[in-house]
């Protein structure tokens, strides 16, 4: 068997069911990783919900896994007829959005193709581009009394755009950062981050989604607010005086403005938080919720049969912040705090929050794109719940009595479901991490299902990923656009479906075609561990510049003629130009111990021609795109010449462009 035909064996194995010996191995080989990842699980305690189901289809995850990816088989199968091959000098479809992981950063990719265009250092600090380098990062980063930077780790799961009239606008996309507590803001039009905000109070915020109108006023169809999960419950204030009473602990909801990126008001919740979910009227934002148990260990995290998904009536929460109903700030800010508690909400009519019970630690909360529903995954029950969000907003009217009856329809879908995507034609998609398996099932049929109609046709396909799925994506999906034709799967392992690079292993990215009845998987890339989740943008939506402009930066070098060496006591400033292949001061001179500035402006207007500038030995390094100006400031603590040069290719006189930095003793 070759290696070709073994890939497509592995897509295949868990549904064909027969087959040759080296069939039968790779079922086996399937076999074990699944088993794996249950007992990991079921090792530590978990002994609920994961029996009678993965009945999917007989046939499923069938279609073509070849890298041909040719339409004619696929649709002989019940299959889509896309193809993902981008020729050379063509561009992709979709800008698809990426998180990090704990590199810290976001990426660009372009879907179908799977190449990753750019990546976007945000909490990370590169030596590339001199993010955390430069004063200009530094200060979006946040810095020590010392200059230093506060933090230098960061770990993205979440990126999600700006809203307008329900889909994408390419304005911004926000991300967040699980290890700090830190959401930042990047600029759709250069793709540069712009800005940090860490939040009071909190700590693991994890999930994170802007609305997509307000809630009262029907002229802002556009994204105002990002909303903020967090994690991991703790102590309040949490400053080592009552770390014991772990029952005292608490998390909160966090509202975060989306132009000025400030705070605006905060949900003291019972439980803790994972993915947010917001409606398309701007009325509802939710959360999943694991652990209502305020378990500490992982046994006390999964004791309770039914955890929740938490909606947050966001008008209300805004009229309470508004007429002063708030509890003080436990770390002394003056972020207003409401108070979100079930006991004190128990009131329907006044209430901030709901609690709609969801079996056994749901993860993963995502909206359909007709607006009506949203699905919450059970990860550790087989089901996912179908919310109606209309009877979500009857039970805040009082007009509905118990807030489980918001379900709608709960059906078994497979081994630890996750997260749920949609095609725009009524079916959703969820990732089974345990089953190594993604399910195509329809949602009305659900609901049918739930009311009683045996005949109705709930799952539609099944189909094999490698391996462990994580968050998936469809094209457009969390828009009133998605259009339905691809799906990006984010693999936590690969394992064998690469080339050998040692113990760590990249994850894997896979695609598949949903255009049709059937999926059909065609494609996939490794990725640099380990990212989350990404979003899939039509590339017509964005609208980036190539240039920026000299009057964007104040600090900005604008006539060649400025450039000097300025001094104020033991301060020197470097006024300082690049155009290919020169600097504009071929020498500067500073005294050793004095504090150098050097701020440096590209006048290069060309497309795509930036300068990098490094001084060796004083570690520093960046770039300066065109008309861009950035610039660094350093002790000059070692006396002698130092070569400044260009890092980043720009000219046929590259290695000629330099300047001396003379350091007197
Ligand atoms: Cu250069």
């Amino acid at each position: 068997m070759n290696s070709d035909n073994k890939r497509q064996s592995l897509t295949e194995s868990h549904s064909e069911q027969a087959g040759s010996g080296g069939l039968q191995e790779e079922v086996s080989r399937r076999k074990f990783l699944g088993m794996a990842a249950f007992t990991g699980l079921a090792g530590a305690g978990l002994s609920v919900g994961l029996a009678s189901c993965g009945k999917g289809p007989e046939k499923g995850g069938g279609g073509s896994a070849s890298h041909t990816a040719t339409a004619p088989a696929a649709s002989e199968a019940g299959g889509g007829g896309l193809s993902y091959h981008v020729d050379p000098g063509q561009l992709d479809t979709y800008y698809s959005m990426y998180s990090g992981g704990h590199s810290g950063e976001v990426r660009i990719i372009g879907e179908p193709s799977g190449r990753v265009i750019m990546r976007i250092p945000v909490f990370n600090p590169d030596p590339m581009s001199g993010w955390g380098i430069t004063n200009e990062s530094k200060a979006i980063l946040g810095t020590k009394e010392d200059g230093s930077l506060k933090y230098t780790t960061g770990d993205t799961h979440h990126v999600h755009g700006s809203y307008k009239d329900g889909t994408y606008d390419g304005k911004y996309f926000w991300v967040n950062d699980k290890i700090h507590s830190r959401i930042a803001r990047i600029r759709g039009d250069v793709m540069v981050c712009d800005k940090i905000t860490e939040l009071p109070n909190v700590q693991g915020f994890h999930g994170i989604f802007p609305d997509k109108r307000d809630p009262v006023d029907p002229k802002i169809n556009h994204t105002t607010r990002v909303f903020c999960g967090s994690e991991f419950r703790i102590p309040h204030p949490n400053d080592g005086t009552n770390m014991e009473d772990t029952d005292a602990y608490y998390g909160l909801f966090t509202c975060v403005d989306a132009e000025t990126m400030e705070v605006r008001w905060q949900v003291k919740v019972d439980g803790n938080m994972d993915l947010v979910a917001t409606s398309y009227d701007g009325k509802l934002a939710a959360v999943n919720q694991y652990n209502t148990e305020k378990g500490v260990t992982f046994s006390g995290m999964m004791s309770a049969e039914r955890d929740s998904c938490l909606f947050f009536n966001i008008a209300r929460i805004e009229e309470a912040v508004k007429a002063g109903k708030v509890i003080s700030s436990p770390d002394g800010s003056n972020v207003p705090i409401v108070d979100g508690t079930k006991a004190a909400n128990s009131d329907p009519k006044t209430a901030l929050t709901c609690y709609v019970p969801i079996p056994k630690s749901p993860h993963g909360v995502n909206a359909s794109p007709d607006g009506k529903y949203f699905v919450c995954s059970g990860k550790l029950s087989p089901t996912a719940s179908v919310i109606d969000l209309s009877l979500i907003l009857k039970w805040f009217d009082g007009e509905l009595k118990d807030p489980r009856d918001a379900v709608v329809a709960e059906p078994e879908i497979g081994l630890g479901p996750l997260h749920t995507s949609f095609d725009g034609r009524g079916n959703a998609y969820t990732t089974l991490f345990l089953d190594s398996q993604i399910v195509k099932w329809n949602v009305e049929a659900a609901i049918k299902a739930y009311k009683g109609d045996k005949n109705a046709k709930v799952i539609i396909d099944k189909i094999d990923v490698h391996y462990q799925p994580g968050h998936l994506n469809a094209s457009m999906n969390e828009t009133k656009e998605a259009d339905g034709k691809w799906l990006v799967i984010g693999n936590k392992f690969s394992k064998d479906r690469f080339l050998p690079v040692g113990p760590m292993h990249p994850e894997n990215e896979q695609l598949i075609d949903i255009s049709g009845e059937k999926m059909r998987l065609v494609h996939e890339a490794p990725v640099y561990p380990e990212p989350h989740d990404f979003i899939l943008i039509r590339r017509d939506v964005i609208k980036t510049r190539q240039i920026f402009t000299m009057d964007e930066f104040p600090l900005a070098v604008k006539d060649q003629k400025e450039s000097r060496v300025e001094r104020n006591g033991n301060k020197a400033t470097i006024y300082l130009t690049s155009m290919a292949p020169a600097y504009s001061l071929t020498e500067f001179k500073v005294k050793q111990g004095d504090e150098v500035t050097i701020i440096l402006t590209n006048h290069d207007k060309v497309e795509d021609l930036c300068h990098g500038f490094a001084i060796p030995k004083y570690n520093i390094n960046f770039v300066v795109s065109p008309q861009e100006t950035k610039s660094v400031t350093f002790i000059a603590d070692k006396p002698g010449v130092y070569w400044c040069y260009c890092t980043h290719f720009c000219h046929a006189l590259h290695l000629e462009m330099r300047s001396r930095l003379l350091v007197e003793p």
